[in-house]
């Protein structure tokens, strides 16, 4: 599907504090064009019951609901997509097996994972870690601003910045060059999701240099 660029917050939910459909309900109502389940360590039942009630709470409305790493419980689950890892099921496969998803996303984490990207034809791609972060396990090397600006110019679709951005660093992400960005814990450890998601946008929007 293709993604018009500079939708700016792309919402990806990882152990929220509020809940996992009460953040696909606050991206809702902020109208963000992206909400992701990210459950890393949980069983499929687990994942596919928080999935089925972030689809119920995105359904019918402009907010992409996107499942992280796993195809078939993105198609389970009825999904929009799939973000998928450099790890994970090919795309070319994925979308073979599962053309019910319409989005496809993919991560990278250098300058020759967005050059393959052109080859992929990923519908989005992740840029990061722009900055340190202890969200993900195993994180790969930081980019930092002047690293993810270079990957960001070469993508050959819409790019997400993403890996510790929070109210304080989204105005250099954004002069970086940046038209979208990604956040886990400075929306899912704050307990209303939806105020933090506002302050986020407040930031990106107001930005100017
Ligand atoms: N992917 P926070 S970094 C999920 O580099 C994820 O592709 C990354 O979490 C990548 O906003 C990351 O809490 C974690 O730093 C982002």
């Amino acid at each position: 599907m293709k993604i018009e660029d500079g939708f700016g917050l792309y919402l990806v939910v990882t152990n929220p504090v509020a809940g996992y459909a009460k953040c696909a309900e606050a991206a809702v109502k902020c109208g963000l064009r992206f909400v992701q389940l990210r459950m890393k360590n949980a069983c499929e039942s687990e994942i596919l019951r928080e999935a089925k009630n972030m689809r119920a709470a995105t359904k019918g409305t402009k907010t992409l609901f996107i499942v992280n790493d796993d195809p078939k419980l993105a198609a389970l689950a009825e999904a929009d997509g799939v973000h998928l890892g450099q790890g994970d099921m090919p795309i070319a496969i994925a979308r073979k097996l599962y053309p019910e998803l319409a989005v496809f996303g993919l991560s990278t984490h250098n300058i020759s994972q967005v050059r393959e990207a052109a080859r992929l034809a990923p519908d989005y791609i992740g840029v990061g870690p722009v900055f340190a972060t202890p969200t993900k396990a195993i994180p790969d090397p930081t980019l930092g601003l002047e690293g993810a600006a270079e990957m960001i110019k070469a993508a050959p679709c819409p790019a997400v910045a993403i890996g510790g951005i929070n109210d304080e660093n989204l105005p250099l992400i954004k002069r970086a060059g940046a038209r979208n960005f990604s956040v886990v814990r400075a929306v899912c450890q704050n307990n209303d999701p939806e105020s933090a998601i506002r302050r986020l946008m407040e930031i990106w929007a107001t930005q100017t240099f």
